[in-house]
């Protein structure tokens, strides 16, 4: 029998009260740690599984917990340990992201980015505590307007910030000199997976020869693409873009889409900045057990 706590965490992930790949991932690892059995676990781990389907950090986390839970005697002190211990390795990625992208944003520089990534917004901060003097354009995000989570973020850091809606985005790329988009997902063929619109701004990006970059944890991998599946795409409530569209409308609400490895530029990682067709080889030396 699920407890009141798991299912409020699975909704909050859900309805996106708690949202962004590192935000979920980090949540799920730590509500985990309230089973008290082998049992509770496992339906804990299903219920989370079942929350948003595009998110690997989260499903490599609990597959990581899972498997090496089942190996120790002590079950509490062990969940803890391996718990907090995925928790470490996301949050020492974040920060070498942080430190290695910071080194990407040249002084002056007009960079855009689209939704809010921890990533891209942590490379930013650094940036900006670096003393560069740069400008970031931040497209809206319709229909969850995510847009407005990193402008707010970034202005506070104290950098400046152009709000743009998304049909802008054209308008503005010619004026710049970096796209910069977090992840949700990296794939086996050096795909991302990140907010619908993102593949759009890549090949704006593309057409206008302004680099676009990609700014996500190797643990955001996901094991399944090797193996022959596609990683899920998830399409959401369409009340989110229009809750009482006429009659005969349909309106379909994609969360994220695709954007092909040949209109990235790079990827930065904890491992460094990469090229898309080192994801995978980088990925598993770093993380043997996503093999598994
Ligand atoms: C968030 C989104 C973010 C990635 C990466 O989508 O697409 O770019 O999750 O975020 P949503 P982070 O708002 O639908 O969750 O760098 O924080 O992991």
């Amino acid at each position: 029998m699920a407890s009141k706590t798991i299912l409020r965490v699975c909704s909050d992930i859900r309805c996106m009260k708690v949202r962004g790949a590192t935000n979920i991932a980090c949540t799920a690892l730590q509500v985990i740690k309230g089973a008290r059995n082998k049992k509770e676990l496992t339906e804990m781990i299903a219920l989370l599984m079942k929350t948003r389907p595009t998110e690997p950090l989260m499903r490599n986390g609990l597959r990581y917990v899972a498997y090496n839970v089942q190996q120790n005697f002590d079950f509490k002190k062990s969940l803890n340990f391996w718990a907090d211990r995925y928790m470490t390795m996301s949050k020492f990625a974040l920060e070498r992201i942080a430190e290695i992208g910071a080194k990407r944003i040249v002084n002056k520089a007009r960079i855009m980015t689209h939704c809010h990534a921890t990533t891209v917004a942590s490379i930013l901060a650094k940036a900006k505590e670096q003393y560069k003097d740069f400008e970031v354009y931040v497209c809206e995000t319709r229909p969850r307007l995510q847009g407005r989570i990193t402008a707010k973020e970034l202005a506070g850091y104290g950098i400046k910030v152009s709000y743009i809606i998304d049909s802008a985005k054209q308008t503005y790329i010619n004026d710049m000199d970096l796209v910069l988009v977090g992840a949700d997902a990296l794939t086996a063929e050096g795909n991302i997976i990140n907010k619908v619109g993102t593949s759009e701004l890549a090949i704006l990006a593309r057409e206008a020869d302004v680099d676009f970059g990609v700014a996500a944890e190797l643990l955001k991998f996901d094991p399944i693409t090797a193996r022959g599946h596609p990683e899920p795409i998830e399409e959401r409530d369409p009340g989110e873009v229009w809750d009482k569209p006429p009659k005969g409308v349909k309106v379909r609400n994609p969360a994220f889409d695709l954007t092909k490895r040949d209109l990235i530029d790079f990827i930065v990682t904890e491992e460094g900045v990469l090229s898309p067709h080192n994801i995978l080889s980088t990925a598993y030396e770093k993380y043997p057990w996503l093999r598994r």
